[in-house]
């Protein structure tokens, strides 16, 4: 078992892991998560979908592209507003993070100023803020940077040798030019994956090789279960073994010891018990609220439920207190009597 942080870790040895005894590999994943969080805490973030829809990239697994007939109803970029609304939501909610989406290939230049107003006003609110508006050069970086953002999020999604399997419309190397900029910015990283999308075990390996081996472990590396929505090409791809699953948080964990790992997308269909495993696996962070971006999460409530069950907190983050009237954390033994 590894502690040290790695940048050159070989595709055999992150397979080797995979191929672990179930026990074995939950065992090393859960006592190197010990060594750098409180495996008691679950960071929680919130989606929330600023500009919907009309995408013109051509992500298989994505209903908001424009390619596809999804009944994705397609909005326009939202009022601060209204973006502070949802914001204010998601705080008494208990989310200590808000995550800002666009179904765009990237920025136009005239949605920087709108953008930076909304992550200056969610900033206020004593949340901490990231983005996700799909490609960056360095100066629209340095821009979010100056208007208060935390994170941005912007995914590999998949190894290098199964990427043109599923998006045709922008390259692998332009995911890594864009996360240099983010870097080189200052900003902090969110960079992820989905599994589920017909990929194999090597090649799930490869997606976690590439993003250790990246200059700087991500900071949260949202692991993502296929959605699968109607009308994506996607839609009816055999589903992943949920063990493998499992396993793909372990060795996320393993091999990026002090990222934050997110169970992402995909928990609405999850069971309580499957959602343990990945927590004992060493996933600590959520998206949590009743939608990603498009799709169903589980009910918030639920979390609050599931939290308690399993004697969970919300990762502290200054400013942000949860409320007790919604079930966890205060209360947990309440919730599970
Ligand atoms: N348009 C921007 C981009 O693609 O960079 C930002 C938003 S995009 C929806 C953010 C991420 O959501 C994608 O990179 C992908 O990893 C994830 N995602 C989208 N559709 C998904 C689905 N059906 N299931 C799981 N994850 C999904
Ligand atoms: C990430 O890795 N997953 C989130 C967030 N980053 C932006 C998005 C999941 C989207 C799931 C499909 C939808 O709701 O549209
Ligand atoms: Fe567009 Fe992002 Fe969806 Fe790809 S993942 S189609 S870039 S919204």
């Amino acid at each position: 078992m590894t502690t040290e942080i790695r940048h050159d870790w070989r595709r055999e040895e992150i397979l080797a892991l995979f191929e672990l005894p179930f026990p074995e590999l939950l065992y090393q994943a859960a006592s190197v998560h010990r060594l750098h969080f409180d495996p008691a805490q679950v960071q929680v973030s919130t989606l929330l979908s600023i500009k919907t829809g009309g995408c013109p990239e051509d992500c298989a697994y994505c209903p908001q592209s424009q390619r596809y007939q999804t009944g994705v109803r397609v909005q326009k970029l939202m009022s601060t507003e209204d973006v502070l609304e949802n914001a204010r939501a998601a705080k008494a909610a208990g989310a200590s993070r808000f995550c800002m989406g666009a179904a765009w290939r990237s920025p136009k230049h005239r949605d920087m100023p709108k953008v930076a107003a909304m992550i200056r006003a969610v900033k206020a609110l004593g949340l901490e803020t990231c983005a996700t508006l799909g490609m960056l050069d360095r100066r629209q970086a340095q821009t979010l940077k100056e208007a208060g953002l935390d994170y941005y999020n912007h995914n590999l999604d998949t190894a290098p040798e199964f990427y043109e399997d599923i998006i045709h419309t922008r390259d692998y190397q332009e995911r890594l030019d864009t996360l240099k900029h983010v870097r080189d910015a200052g900003l902090r990283t969110c960079c992820g994956g989905i599994v589920g999308m017909g990929e194999s075990r090597v090649q799930r390996a490869g997606l976690l090789r590439t993003l250790a081996n990246l200059p700087a472990h991500p900071d949260s590396v949202p692991i993502n279960r296929l959605v699968q929505v109607s009308g994506t090409p996607l839609h009816g791809v055999a589903e992943l073994d949920p063990f493998e699953f499992v396993r793909t948080i372990a060795v996320a964990r393993l091999i990026m010891p002090r990222s934050m790992v997110r169970l992402s997308a995909g928990r609405e269909t999850m069971n309580d018990e499957l959602q343990a495993l990945c927590f004992i696996a060493g996933a600590n962070s959520i998206f949590h609220g009743d939608k990603l971006l498009t799709t169903a999460n589980p009910e918030a409530g639920y979390d609050w439920i599931l939290f308690g069950r399993l004697g969970l907190q919300p990762m502290p983050y200054a400013g942000v207190t949860v409320h007790a009237d919604i079930g966890c954390p205060g209360n947990a033994r309440d919730n599970a009597a």
